[in-house]
C-alpha cells in the first residue's frame, strides 16, 4: 500500500467558502425571495451539522421553524427555488474572487501533479460551485487536474455517509488504502472513513471542536514555508508543512 491517489473535500478543506460564502449566499436568496430568515455566524454553526444546502435548509425549517408552511404547500418545490437563488449567488461571490484557496492549498496540488500522484474530489455541494472556485483560484486548466469530480446529488446519501468517497473510488478504480483523503469536518472525516480511506484533517473556524478520532492525522492547515501549521492530532506530518515527500515519509 503506497500514497497513489488524493482525494479533496472543496469547503471548509480547499477554501473556507461557509462563513463568508454559502452562508452569506443563503441570506440573499432569502432576502430576495421576501422572507426576513437571517442565517447568522453562530447559527451557521449549528446548521452545518447537516451537510447539502437544500438538506440544510429543511432541517432549519424542521428545527427552528416548525410552524413554517411554504408557499403552495410544496416544501420540495419551495427548497428547490431557494437553493437555485442561492446557488446563483453563491457562484458571483466566487467569481468576485472573494474566496481564496487556504495555506498550502495551491502548493501542494502543485507539487501532487509533479510527483505523479493522481487527485479526485469529493463534495456534497453542487458541480458547479465546485468548478467556479477551481475556475476562479486555479485558473481554469485546473478542472483537468482531477480525473473525477463527484459532487452533489450524484450519490443517494451525502456525508458523513461513505457514498461520494465510494463513488470516487470507483470511478478511479483504486483501492482505498493508496488513498489519503482531505477533509475538515466530522461529517466528512466519517464519510471518507466509511469508505476505508486514511484522512488528514485540517481544522477551520467552524470544526475545530469537533471530534476527529480515527483521522491518520489533524492539522491547523496544510502549512506554507515560513508559515508551518501546528500538528493538532494523530501522525505529524513534515513539521507542519504537509508535503508529498513527508506524507509519504509518516505513511
Ligand atoms: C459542504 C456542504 C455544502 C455547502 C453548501 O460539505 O455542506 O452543503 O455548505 O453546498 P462538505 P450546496 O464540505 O462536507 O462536502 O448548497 O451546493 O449544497
Ligand atoms: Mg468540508
Amino acid at each position: 500500500m503506497s500514497l497513489q491517489v488524493m482525494f479533496f473535500d472543496v469547503d471548509g478543506t480547499l477554501a473556507d467558502t461557509e462563513r463568508d460564502g454559502h452562508r452569506v449566499a443563503f441570506n440573499q436568496a432569502f432576502s430576495e425571495a421576501g422572507l426576513d430568515w437571517d442565517w447568522s455566524v453562530p447559527l451557521y454553526g449549528d446548521l452545518l451539522s447537516v451537510t447539502g444546502g437544500k438538506e440544510r435548509i429543511r432541517y432549519f425549517l424542521r428545527k427552528y421553524m416548525p410552524e413554517f408552511v411554504p408557499p403552495g404547500d410544496d416544501l420540495d418545490d419551495f427548497i428547490a427555488d431557494l437553493h437555485r437563488r442561492k446557488t446563483s449567488h453563491y457562484l458571483k461571490l466566487l467569481q468576485q474572487g472573494e474566496i481564496p484557496l487556504r495555506p498550502g492549498v495551491a502548493r501542494l496540488l502543485h507539487e501532487a501533479r509533479r510527483e505523479g500522484i493522481r487527485l479526485g474530489i469529493a463534495t456534497t455541494t453542487t458541480p458547479a460551485n465546485v468548478e467556479m472556485l477551481l475556475r476562479t483560484t486555479l485558473g481554469p486548466d485546473s478542472l483537468d487536474w482531477f480525473e473525477v469530480i463527484a459532487a452533489g446529488d450524484i450519490v443517494p446519501e451525502k456525508k458523513p455517509a461513505p457514498d461520494i468517497f465510494q463513488y470516487a473510488l470507483q470511478e478511479m478504480d483504486v483501492d482505498a488504502e493508496n488513498c489519503l483523503v482531505f477533509e475538515d469536518s466530522e461529517n466528512g472525516l466519517a464519510s471518507s472513513m466509511g469508505a476505508g480511506c486514511r484522512t488528514l484533517v485540517t481544522v477551520n473556524e467552524y470544526t475545530r471542536n469537533q471530534d476527529f478520532s480515527g483521522a491518520w492525522a489533524v492539522l491547523e492547515h496544510l502549512g506554507e514555508p515560513g508559515r508551518p501549521a501546528k500538528c493538532l492530532q494523530g501522525v505529524p506530518i513534515g513539521s507542519g508543512i504537509v508535503t508529498v515527500q513527508a506524507l509519504k515519509n509518516a505513511w
